[in-house]
């Protein structure tokens, strides 16, 4: 690239900012917000500020194809040219498809919202092989299933800047998601309400005018107590719910069983604060601004269906400060939409074999939000060989000995493996277990269009650097992959007809009539859009209308109405008497990256306990030792340090995410020691519809620990 300042827009975190990137002599001088970006106004963070161009730059980062030269996970490696990487990976997959099967193949990404995440799924199709695993059970799946089944389509669209309440739950933006931040404290200084309900006083709960701290887990039970009152008190959207919603009689009498009184029985809520929480909430517009404390949990998809059921009876859906819509120009495609176009999809009979299809349908398979797999199930298959075997798997952009739940069954699950390849920018504890490790480019280095449901605007990730070394985006790996499986007679249909990213991107950019030099010169593309055209955009539910008794769940035997299920109630005498959350986001890391980054290691150095002083007295811990972590029913502990603070509520315990240390020995570099996930289960239980097994919520114990502990 000349020298010169390029609109782009920083993908290293879903809030997704317009940036403005400063190229000078070749290298990035500068990476800083785009003021004039509609979503992002000006919001950025540190981490795309420094954290992204250190990430590119960094010593360690690897530059060339390697193959294992020692046992698996030794550390030995030796450096190979693409060509032998390519063959040897072509002659492996082909050799495991031959002798297993294609089902026996397996690709792991992080989810569909970026082209990457589609391009595994269509690589593993073109090899025969429906699965592909995606974080978003860990995620955001359970809102994404229900706002699918419920027919509402609006996720990303917060409109914070024109609301009049918003009603923040689970969601601490402050340090997930700045743009919303700076939305929400702009919307408080002219005046909009601010309702947060979250178990611990987040930066949002603080400016909050209302600040409900419901038990953890019991969130659904507190909403539908909200929508008792918005009924009872005819402070709903009649017109709505007669014209455009399924169910509603059904739902008015589910609600019934959840008067304020019997809520605050569940939640710990007081009923006043429920009853005063609706009524803000009733006065419109109100945004529903939803995050992971609601999600990614055994009950999350109930618990999102109630949110999603008030939303749609009190009038906020798609309407001028409720929650948006998402809209597309015409003939635009996103990555969603390619995952479910039958001209892409394997035959029904091999499509209905992806694993946890049979009993997540919503969730896996063709049916499926994304078309993934169910991890936990694909963890079985690979230690048990059942429902049938997966021996080989090629992991790209996700750190799954890390991030996945129950760490040392992951690990042992990819160990197991007959072949493992895994494409990083750095030598990951997941990477540390590959037969063959491929350099990826990062996202200064790649082409990305994508589309930004907030504005709503089509965003463009500009490519301002050359790949440094011999890394290669997901795309150009698979063409070339397929090429040579083609070679070898392993792919029955390429799924991937593209010759590279910029052709894949345009195919995004269809007949929209937008085009890659428009988004180059502004950063992103503006749209025409209607809103609250019900009779235009429709509902694609079985009923056609928003189904707040859901048809979907009802023919499979689920509930179909929203419900609570609280989690037992962790009593000061048991063996395990306080909760744990997990995934409190820090403002340095984005889950398990950056670690390697000294600036970011002297602001957050260690993982942290959040823990109330009265629980810290009694077990006899002072602020700053180091912890065991032990949950009930879990796979092993997890060392963390105390931090005494009554923002938690007494018992309850916060921690974060993403732990290890690349300093510490390998393969593991303290995977076992130092990462939540060392101490949670993946076993269930699991939600019913996405399968998503409990972050939180986690009945636990706490023991004061020693500094140090052996790796292992
Ligand atoms: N800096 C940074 N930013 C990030 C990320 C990152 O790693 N680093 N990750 C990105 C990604 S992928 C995601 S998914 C988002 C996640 O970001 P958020 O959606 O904000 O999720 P969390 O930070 O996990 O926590 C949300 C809040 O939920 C609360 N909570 C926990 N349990 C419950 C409960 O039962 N009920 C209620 N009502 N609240 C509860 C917690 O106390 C916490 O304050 O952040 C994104 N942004
Ligand atoms: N216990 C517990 N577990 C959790 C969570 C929790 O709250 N609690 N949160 C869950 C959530 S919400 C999520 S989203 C997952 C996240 O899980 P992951 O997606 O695994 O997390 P990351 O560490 O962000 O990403 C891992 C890898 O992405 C690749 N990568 C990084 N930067 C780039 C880039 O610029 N381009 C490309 N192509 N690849 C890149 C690198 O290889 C990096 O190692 O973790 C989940 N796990
Ligand atoms: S919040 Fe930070 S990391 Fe996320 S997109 Fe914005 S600048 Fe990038
Ligand atoms: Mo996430």
């Amino acid at each position: 690239m000349r020298d010169g300042i390029y609109p782009s827009t920083c993908w290293e975190c879903s809030t997704t900012c317009g940036s403005l990137v400063t190229v000078r002599g070749g290298k990035v001088a500068k990476i800083g917000p785009n003021p004039d970006h509609p979503v992002s106004r000006g919001a950025f963070c540190v981490k795309g500020i420094r954290a992204l161009p250190e990430w590119t730059d960094q010593a360690d980062r690897i530059l060339h194809p390697m193959r294992r030269t020692g046992p698996r996970g030794s550390g030995a490696w030796q450096r190979i040219s693409w060509d032998e990487a390519l063959d040897e990976m072509a002659d492996r997959l082909a050799a495991v498809r031959k002798k297993h099967g294609p089902l026996a193949l397996a690709g792991a990404v992080s989810g569909a919202f970026f082209s990457r995440g589609a391009v595994m799924a269509l690589f593993m199709r073109s090899l025969g092989s429906p699965n592909w695993l995606i974080n978003q059970d860990l995620c955001g799946g359970c809102r994404g299933v229900s706002d699918r089944i419920t027919g509402l389509a609006m996720t990303g669209g917060e409109d914070i800047e024109r609301t009049n309440c918003a009603l923040v739950v689970g969601r601490n933006p402050q340090a997930a998601d700045p743009a919303q931040w700076m939305a929400l404290k702009r919307a408080k200084a002219r005046g909009a309400r601010v309702v947060v309900i979250d178990p611990v006083r987040t930066p949002a709960a603080g400016v909050a005018d209302l600040w409900l701290s419901p038990r953890p887990g019991t969130d659904a039970a507190l909403v539908l107590a909200m929508i008792h009152v918005l009924i009872s008190e005819n402070r709903y959207d009649r017109n709505i719910v007669d014209q455009w919603c399924h169910g509603f009689d059904a739902l008015a009498q589910r609600a019934v069983d959840y008067a304020p009184a019997v809520a605050a029985e569940i939640t710990g809520v007081p009923a006043e604060q429920i009853v005063a929480a609706a009524r803000l909430y009733a006065d419109g517009p109100s945004t529903f601004v939803s995050g992971h404390g609601i999600d990614a949990f055994s009950a999350g998809v109930q618990t999102f269906r109630a949110f999603h059921s008030l939303v749609a009876i009190s009038g906020n859906l798609d309407r001028p400060g409720g929650n948006l819509r998402i809209k597309k120009p015409p003939g635009f495609r996103t990555s969603m939409d390619l995952l479910h176009d039958p001209a892409f999809r394997l035959a029904d009979d091999v499509a209905r074999q992806t694993l946890g299809a049979e009993r997540f349908p919503l969730w896996a398979g063709s049916d499926g939000w994304q078309t993934a797999c169910h991890n936990p199930t694909v963890i079985e298959a690979i230690l048990t060989g059942k429902p049938y075997p997966v021996r080989a798997m090629y992991v790209s952009g996700v750190n799954i000995a890390v991030t996945y739940p129950d760490s040392r069954r992951t690990v042992a699950a990819l160990r197991a493996l007959d072949f493992l390849v895994v494409a990083t920018q750095t030598m990951t504890p997941t990477a540390a277990l590959a037969d063959v490790v491929l350099p990826k480019t990062t996202t200064l280095e790649e082409e990305e269009v994508s589309l930004q449901p907030g504005g709503p605007v089509v965003a463009y990730t500009n490519p301002v650097l050359p790949p440094r070394g011999e890394a290669r985006c997901d795309l150009a790996i698979a063409v070339d992959l397929i090429a040579r499986l083609m070679a070898r007679g392993a792919i029955d249909k390429n799924f991937l007809p593209w010759p590279d990213q910029r052709a894949f991107n345009e195919f995004f950019l269809g007949d929209s009539g937008i085009t890659i030099a428009q988004l180059a010169a502004e950063g992103y593309a503006a749209f025409p859009h209607a809103r609250g055209d019900f009779a235009v955009s429709g509902f694609a539910t079985p009923s056609g209308k928003i189904e707040l008794y859901s048809e979907t769940l009802a023919r499979l035997g689920l509930d179909p109405l929203p419900a609570c299920a609280p989690p037992p109630v962790a009593d000061a005498g048991s063996d395990f008497p306080l909760v744990l959350l997990t995934g409190a986001r820090e403002k340095t890391y984005h889950h398990s990256r950056f670690r390697e980054q000294a600036w970011a290691r002297k602001v957050s150095p260690a993982p942290i306990l959040r823990i109330h002083p009265d629980n810290a007295a009694t077990i006899g811990i002072a602020d700053g030792d180091w912890v065991e972590v032990e949950v009930k029913g879990g796979p092993g502990t997890c060392r963390l340090r105390a931090v005494l603070t009554g923002d938690v509520p007494v018992g309850v315990v916060s921690t974060g995410m993403g732990w290890w240390s690349p300093e510490a020995p390998g393969p593991e570099h303290g995977v076992f020691d130092i990462n939540i996930n060392a101490a949670v289960s993946y076993n269930g239980p699991w939600d019913p519809v996405s399968g998503s097994a409990d972050t939180r919520g986690l009945r636990c114990r706490i023991t004061k620990a020693a500094a140090q502990r052996a790796a292992g």
